[in-house]
């Protein structure tokens, strides 16, 4: 079944490309600012997906990747794109948190804590994000999760009470969120950025997958990485709504195509370095496992409170999204 659906997809792009090749438009680069390292999954994911197009279009769209947060940092990229400075690019979705609560239903405490229940939550939240972005000149082309997200320390950790007055790296309004209600310090910290940042003291605790740990070499300042499977923040690619329609149906096509692929690779890749990192880390001295079960216990309570006060954010909307992943 898979195998069909990668060559109906991969036929499309051949096709759409055939048709490419039939017309005359001009020859396009669309710069694509990425926030994530480039050995990252996602940045990989983009860099093929940036391939596929060039290829696709037959160079009549070129998309030139850019990560590391090298063209425009994680926070700008969105702006960027809606503004028409850059046609394409990846953000955090959940960073857009702190414009509608909306943008945080992937990061709600224990409400999708697998690939399975991600892969689920999204095709609850899918036709509302479109929605949302498409109000904000933005057309949505694909979204792949990061892996489950635990907790790192530079100390063992217990109990909630062991994490009071730390210092806790955060990425979106429910990550300093958490840190207040953990009796933490939030401090707002772009991923590219965080080595430095737990290397100077900055900051001494995060939430995030294995994934940016290991990108970032965190065990050079930090020792523990608790597996919490708390939630699966999802990383999407938009476009600038005005070029997409300024460009051609062929063209259109196969960039659907290629975002379909991108999309169904990111998540298999994503899976595949969530066993990968972590044994990384082990390999970079830290201490890799589960969380005890008092502390799972009290982050539980606190995630009730989370998942609350969202619901009272978000609104109808992100109600209407709970309910349609738990109706199914
Ligand atoms: N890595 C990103 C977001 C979630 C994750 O696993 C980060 O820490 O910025």
């Amino acid at each position: 079944m898979l195998i069909n659906k990668i060559s109906k997809i991969a036929g499309s792009v051949v096709f759409a490309s055939a048709l490419a090749f039939a017309g005359t438009a001009q020859a396009d680069k669309w710069d694509m600012p990425m926030a994530y390292s480039a050995s990252n999954f996602h940045s990989a994911t983009g860099a093929e997906f940036a391939k596929c197009v060039t290829t696709g279009t037959a160079g009549d769209i070129e998309i030139v990747t850019h990560p590391s947060g090298s063209l425009f940092k994680g926070g700008d990229i969105k702006r960027a794109i809606q503004t028409g400075q850059a046609p394409i690019g990846e953000r955090l979705m959940s960073g857009h948190q702190n414009e509608n609560a909306v943008f945080g239903f992937d990061s709600i405490p224990f409400l999708a804590t697998s690939f399975d229940d991600s892969a689920k939550l999204w095709e609850a939240a899918k036709p509302t994000m479109t929605k949302l972005l498409d109000e904000q000149n933005l057309v949505l082309l694909y979204a792949v999760p990061w892996p489950p997200q635990g907790l790192y320390f530079k100390k063992e950790v217990n109990a909630v009470a062991d994490m009071k007055g730390l210092k806790f790296r955060s990425y979106n309004n429910a990550t300093a969120r958490l840190a207040e209600l953990t009796g933490m310090l939030p401090v707002s910290i772009e991923a590219a950025e965080i080595s430095q940042a737990f290397a100077t003291g900055v900051a001494e605790a995060m939430v995030s997958s294995g994934s940016t740990g290991y990108d970032r070499k965190v065990w050079e300042s930090l020792t523990h990485f608790y597996e919490v499977d708390a939630w699966l923040p999802r990383n999407y690619v938009m476009v600038n709504k005005d070029v997409w329609n300024d460009t051609s149906d062929a063209s259109k096509n196969v960039i659907k195509a290629c975002a379909e692929l991108a999309e169904y690779a990111g998540n298999w890749r994503s899976k595949e370095y969530t066993g990968f990192t972590l044994t990384g880390l082990r390999n970079g001295g830290m201490t890799v496992g589960p969380a005890g079960d008092a502390l799972v216990a009290e982050l539980k309570v606190i995630g009730e409170t989370m998942t609350k006060e969202w619901l009272e954010a978000a609104g109808d909307e992100g109600k209407a999204i709970v309910d349609a992943f738990n109706a199914e």
